[in-house]
């Protein structure tokens, strides 16, 4: 018998290529040399600092997946494993991150014109342009195809006029992808610029969590859009599904590099930690905690890595990114919250990373589609019956 890897049981690391391996240390690199130490000033003032975009841009992590045009086109494996890595260290800078590729670069990429790509992918890329996606609305979250943002067809472009809701990165944004309907009430995509009249993006005050990650909302009175700005490759509401596919993806990582962080911190405080006379984690119920700990992480990343796999060779359902996004962000909810309560009091202190993990997993399980979304998405896979309404 081989010997037992309790950090990597599955030996995943002998699963993935080299360019993976190399990919995953340097973003492992960045993020603990670059983000960690800067992470809890941010969290506690509630700062985004721009030029993170910056920093990530010049590591190639902007539109990792994506090829050409300034991008470095690695497979979606190495992007599942740079969101892991990012979100190890806060959930907020992964979401930074993965709106710029997946959400913003992403779409104009797959459904842009030339002139499009070559305006504004290499600066996304380079994180000199910094974007945002504006799909959700105040009172259309879990049900974006009843979005009442408009556009209006004019002479040479539209008009576009409503508002979207808890935009990650609106009020620093360059570029906003915003999805609207047309007269025809067809859903499309739209490249809007930061200036433009009539625009406008207030940063939403009072989070409790993703505090490192500026959100806010992206008000449109009666915006001019050149016809040139509008995405001409698709209509309908598979246009912003088919970016959510990817970032979703790439959340299902994600989440479990937080979960990481927590149940490494857990073992850590309750192996130092003498409660009765001897180490915490020599109780039996402490270590239970840890191998559940252990299976449900191990478990959700051979389940990503399966799905990153079958992505990157082109048999990916979009069902199966339902299934490991909600599985790992409530797996990784779930590890947060016990391993914040097993730091006991020192677990509410920002001296350990664990209430923040878990403050930010609350919105990890929240945005992409909720747990109950895509709980509800498998259930029509597997009744054929539709249960949302
Ligand atoms: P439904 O009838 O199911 O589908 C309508 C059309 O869309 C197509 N479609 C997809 N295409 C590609 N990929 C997918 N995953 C797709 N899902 C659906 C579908 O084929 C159909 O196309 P067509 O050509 O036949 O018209 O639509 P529905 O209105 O019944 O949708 C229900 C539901 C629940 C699936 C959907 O509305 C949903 O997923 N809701 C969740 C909303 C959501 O995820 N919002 C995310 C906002 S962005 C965000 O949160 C960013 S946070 C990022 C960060 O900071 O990290
Ligand atoms: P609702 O849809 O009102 O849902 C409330 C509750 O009802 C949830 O528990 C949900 O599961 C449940 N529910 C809804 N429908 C059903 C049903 N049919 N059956 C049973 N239960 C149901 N959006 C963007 O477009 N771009 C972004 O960049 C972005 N960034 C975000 C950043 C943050 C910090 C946050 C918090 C959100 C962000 N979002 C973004 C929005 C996010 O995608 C939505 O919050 C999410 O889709 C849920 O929508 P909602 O908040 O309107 O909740």
């Amino acid at each position: 018998w081989a010997s037992f890897n309790w950090q990597d049981p599955f030996l995943m690391d002998s699963m993935l290529t080299e360019e993976e391996r190399m990919v995953r240390d340097s973003a492992h690199q960045y993020a603990q040399e670059q983000l960690l130490p800067r992470v809890r000033e941010a969290y506690q003032k509630e700062e985004t600092d721009i030029n993170i975009f910056r920093e990530m841009g010049e590591m190639g992590l902007l539109g990792a997946p994506l090829e050409g045009y300034g991008c470095p086109g690695v497979s979606y494996v190495a992007y599942g494993l740079i969101a892991r890595e990012v979100e190890r260290v806060d959930s907020g800078y992964r979401s930074m991150m993965s709106v710029q590729s997946s959400l913003v670069m992403f779409p104009i990429w797959s459904y842009g014109s030339e002139e499009q790509k070559e305006k504004y992918l290499p600066k996304l890329a380079s994180g000199e342009y910094i974007g945002c996606f504006g799909l959700t609305e105040p009172d259309h979250g879990s049900d974006p195809g009843s979005m009442i943002t408009r556009a209006k067809k004019v002479d040479g472009g539209y008009r576009l006029s409503g508002a979207k809701m808890w935009i990650t990165n609106s009020p620093i944004a360059d570029v906003f992808v915003v999805w609207a309907k047309t007269d025809d009430d067809v859903i499309r995509g739209f490249i809007l610029e930061k200036g433009w009249e009539g625009l406008s993006a207030p940063k939403i005050e009072g989070k409790l969590a993703l505090r490192a990650s500026i959100t806010g909302e992206i008000v449109m009175d009666n915006v001019f859009v050149p016809e040139e700005n509008l995405m001409p490759g698709v209509q309908g509401l598979k246009g912003p599904f088919g970016c959510l596919n990817s970032a979703r993806l790439g959340i299902s990582w994600g989440a479990l590099g937080a979960a990481e962080a927590c149940w490494h911190s857990a073992r850590e405080y309750t192996m130092d930690r003498k409660q009765f006379g001897r180490p915490l984690a020599q109780t039996q119920l402490i270590q239970k905690k840890l191998a559940v700990m252990q299976t449900d992480i191990s478990l959700g990343l051979m389940g990503s890595l399966r799905a990153s796999q079958l992505k990157d060779a082109g048999q990916l359902a979009p069902e199966l990114i339902s299934m490991m996004k909600r599985n790992n962000c409530v797996k990784a909810l779930e590890i947060a919250r016990e391993a914040r309560d097993m730091h006991g009091g020192n677990g509410i202190s920002d001296e350990y990373p664990v209430m923040r993990h878990m403050c930010n997993l609350e919105v990890v399980n929240t945005y992409e589609g909720t747990q109950d979304i895509h709980a509800l998405i498998l259930g029509r896979a597997q009744t054929g019956l539709q249960a949302f309404f």
